[in-house]
């Protein structure tokens, strides 16, 4: 069993149904592979990349899985597209979003899978949810824990981080199990 750490984002039709439609899919009844240990709460946020798009709902998730990385990885792909996610535009509108961000010590540099997420640690709307639910897990690249990389970045941004906690992880219920 691996212990995962995952991102969800976003900012098309309903995104808190969105959310919560991905979070089902992935380790609700009928998904014994996949259990939600954790879950943040959810984030309302400022688009970072492509700037002139709706603003998305962020959360983060830790989950404990036996399948392999690749095999998860194609897991959130089929419910990104099952929940009508169409690629267009890099980082452009999307109805959900769902990135592995840190796999226990692991480090994956493929074409289309790297763990951890490439980007984590310069995104705010990534480390604030992952710290709430991951504070103490390190990053094995860079050495450092969510919560202080959530540290650095914030004194980096000085006040205005775009980020605001909307709703405690009631958002998820009745999906995650204790
Ligand atoms: N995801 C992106 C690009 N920009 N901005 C916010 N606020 N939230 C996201 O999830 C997000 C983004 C690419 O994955
Ligand atoms: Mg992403
Ligand atoms: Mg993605």
């Amino acid at each position: 069993m691996a212990e995962v750490c995952l991102g969800l984002g976003s900012n098309v039709g309903d995104k808190r149904a969105n959310l919560r439609a991905a979070l089902a899919l992935l380790c609700g009844p009928g998904t014994p592979e996949v259990s939600l240990l954790a879950v943040s709460s959810l984030y309302r946020t400022e688009p970072v990349g492509l700037l002139d798009q709706d603003w998305f709902l962020n959360a983060a998730a830790r989950l404990e899985t036996r399948l392999t990385p690749r095999d998860l990885l194609n897991r959130l792909l089929a419910i990104e597209r099952e929940l009508g996610r169409v690629r267009t535009v890099r980082n452009g509108p999307r109805s959900i979003d769902l990135d592995i961000l840190l796999w226990e010590n692991l480090i994956v540099a493929e074409a289309d899978l790297v763990i951890p997420h490439a980007r984590m640690h310069e995104r705010l709307f990534v480390l604030e949810p992952l710290a709430e639910i991951a504070a103490a897990v390190r990053h094995p690249v860079l050495g450092i824990s969510v919560a202080e990389g959530l540290a650095r970045l914030a004194a980096q941004s000085g006040g205005e981080t775009g980020v605001l906690r909307v709703e405690a992880a009631t958002w998820a219920a009745p999906t995650v199990r204790r």
